[in-house]
């Protein structure tokens, strides 16, 4: 039997992302259609690597695929997650195969960084490629997308922009590349404000942001000036222009969370001693930004040079349990392929 028959096995690696102008609403949840584009930075040293395979012999005990996460057997949840976007990819590639699903992810626990993100964006490029498909970057980016909205950012290395689109497919709602990661030399600081994961999930608060706050109109109309901002000042390496814009849109996503019924507030007192630390630093002269995802993480986009500055301020400031200072990475990187 030749070699080349044999099931290949691909194991790829993908960074998370931080988004600078953030995706909070879909205009379609089945296909996982953002209502509107965002713009993220990709981080370094940070993200998953999974290794994935299409054989008869990939079925798990109980039928279906096998699938662990670092090395144990997967929570039943992210499983049902994977086993969902394995079979997207399936139909596309036109097999009916199980697969083998091992996933590792260097995301500290309770970090409160998507590890969704890195995760699909690593699962998308190697189940396609496992299956058969060579996908182009935006196609790799459409698929990474169903699996979680955010993924189809961390496709893409550096500064990254994730269009809306507008056809019914989807096809059309991808990333692109702006600016790449050795480009500008940044950092992100991001402040630990508590254990434990967060109390409603994104999806879940997209949608009763989108169906009860009376604010989500106005976002959905702040969105498309933010990004044409956002662009301008990745492209002319602006940080200020960047960083006011990253601040002003992250709280009105949560100005815009925290007016839904039941309100959702992701912040604590941390955040805001976090985000005060910060406009501290500022009006003392150094260039720092903060933006906050769906959690009570502060995150702080400042000048490589200045991180030595900010890590401590933020370290010290009440509240903050530990601190990670993240650069610019790479995009999605298929790291391993061997027939077996
Ligand atoms: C973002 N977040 O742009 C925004 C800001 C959280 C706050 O994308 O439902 O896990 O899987 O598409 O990608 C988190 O949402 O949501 C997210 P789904 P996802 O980074």
């Amino acid at each position: 039997m030749s070699i080349y028959s044999l099931p290949l096995s691909v194991t790829a690696r993908a960074g998370t992302n931080i988004a600078l102008v953030k995706y909070w609403g879909k205009r379609d949840p089945t296909l996982n259609l953002p209502a509107t584009g965002s713009l993220s930075l990709t981080l370094a040293n940070l993200g998953s690597e999974t290794r994935v395979r299409f054989a008869p012999d990939a079925e798990a005990a109980e039928g279906g695929d096998r699938i662990t996460l670092d090395g144990a057997p997967a929570p039943p949840r992210f499983a049902e997650r994977v086993r969902r976007f394995l079979d997207l990819v399936r139909q596309e590639a036109r097999i009916g195969l199980p697969a083998e699903v091992a996933t590792r992810n260097s995301v500290p626990t309770a970090a409160g960084l998507a590890s969704s993100a890195a995760g699909f964006a690593a699962l998308a490029l190697a189940a396609s490629r496992a299956a058969g498909m060579k996908l182009l970057p935006p196609e790799l980016s459409a698929l990474a997308r169903q699996g979680s909205g955010s993924a189809a950012r961390s496709i893409f290395g550096g500064f990254v922009e994730m269009a809306a689109g507008e056809r019914s497919d989807g096809s059309d709602a991808c990333a692109q590349a702006l600016l790449p990661a050795s480009a500008w030399n940044v950092r992100l600081v991001v402040a630990i404000t508590a254990e434990g994961s967060k109390a409603i999930g994104s999806s879940e608060a997209m949608e009763l942001t989108a169906k009860t706050s009376p604010y989500y109109s106005g976002w959905l109309q702040a969105v498309p000036q933010d990004l044409v901002a956002a662009r301008a000042a990745v492209l002319a390496q602006d940080l200020a222009g960047l960083g006011r814009v990253a601040e002003r849109n992250a709280v009105r996503m949560h100005a815009c969370a925290m007016a839904a019924d039941p309100p959702i507030v992701y912040w604590n007192g941390a955040t805001l001693a976090a985000m005060e630390t910060v406009w501290r630093l500022r009006t003392a002269g150094t260039e720092t930004f903060f933006t906050i995802d769906a959690g009570p993480h502060v995150k702080v986009l400042c000048a490589a040079s200045d991180a030595t500055l900010v890590e401590p301020a933020l370290a010290s400031t009440p509240g903050v349990l530990r601190t990670l200072v993240l650069a610019p990475g790479p995009g999605a990187e298929v790291v391993r392929e061997e027939r077996r």
